[in-house]
């Protein structure tokens, strides 16, 4: 629900806000560590293919690209995403930038389905970035990544980009920026329902609230209802009755530590190999490995 045009143009301001840490801190560590990364996936051999879940407009990936064709490496790859049009955009750009590059996109629902990759004579690095699986429960990362791995050799190397557990003010401010672009972004899902579902929310009747929960490990965003209102949703045949403050709970952020990470990894059938995180250890991109077993 958040990513329609405005929202994805939201999400893009979002990423260069100054709270907001996460998308430029992963830049910096595969800015530091991309000949690394793709030495350690490539082994001796002399081509790779690259597979990215959730790739959106790749714009990260070009730094592992370089990487790759400055090692004289051949390159395939292979960027995933629902959306058609974000491919689009990734496939021009790279075409442009990296004309060696064999693109292969594929508009696929990872989430709710395996992705289908035929089978690859060589090593593969998968790479899952931005911290885009803190966006699903727990069982569904797990769903997601065991999906990834069945679509693995032994061996072939796994990149996950996630943000890290840090104080509380610092989350908070990374999701409650002082421009209120990610309120904006937030209360936009209800211009969006008003649009596409008919409803007759009044966006002024919210305010954009965010919380961190330490049980569970992440961030919610929500929608507080600032009076008692009754909202008709008709084409999803829905009355909402919310009392005053009462919240629609729109997203959730989970936020990890290295157990956490490892518990995840060790059990998709991934082994873990490696780790980079930033100097005040806010952000962690994490190689690993595809067990043989599973
Ligand atoms: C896309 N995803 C990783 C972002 C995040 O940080 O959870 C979405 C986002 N929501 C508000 N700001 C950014």
């Amino acid at each position: 629900m958040f990513y329609d045009d405005a929202g994805f143009r939201l999400f893009e301001r979002i990423t260069t806000l100054p709270e907001y840490y996460p998308c430029r801190t992963e830049r910096q560590l595969l800015e530091e560590h991309a000949e690394n990364i793709v030495m350690s996936a490539c082994g001796s051999a002399r081509r790779l293919r690259i597979v990215e879940l959730g790739a959106g407009s790749a714009c990260k990936t070009h730094i592992l690209l370089a990487a790759a064709l400055r090692q004289g490496i051949e390159v395939i790859y292979m960027p995933l995403d629902v959306s058609a049009d974000a491919l689009e955009t990734a496939c021009e750009s790279i075409a442009e930038a990296f004309p060696p590059v064999r693109v292969l996109p594929q508009v696929v629902n990872y989430v709710s389905a395996p992705p289908q990759l035929s089978p690859f004579i060589g090593p593969t690095l998968a790479l899952y970035l931005g911290s885009s699986i803190g966006n699903f429960k727990p069982c569904e990362s797990r769903t997601i990544l065991r999906n990834l791995g069945t679509q693995l050799k032994a061996d072939d190397s796994f990149l996950l980009g996630t943000d890290l557990v840090k104080e509380e003010s610092t989350l908070i401010a990374a999701y409650d920026d002082s421009q209120g672009v990610t309120a904006a972004f937030n209360l936009n899902i209800l211009m969006r329902l008003n649009r596409e579902l008919g409803s007759n929310f009044d966006v002024n009747a919210f305010r954009h609230s965010v919380r961190w929960n330490a049980d569970e490990s992440r961030i919610e965003m929500h929608l507080q209802s600032i009076r008692r209102q009754v909202v008709e949703i008709p084409l999803a045949e829905l009355e909402l009755h919310l009392d005053k403050d009462e919240t629609i709970h729109t997203e959730n952020s989970y936020k990890f530590d290295d157990d956490a990470l490892r518990t995840l990894l060790s059990q998709t059938s991934f082994r873990w190999e490696l780790m980079w995180k930033d100097p005040q250890q806010w952000y962690a991109l994490t190689l690993s490995r595809k067990a043989a077993y599973a």
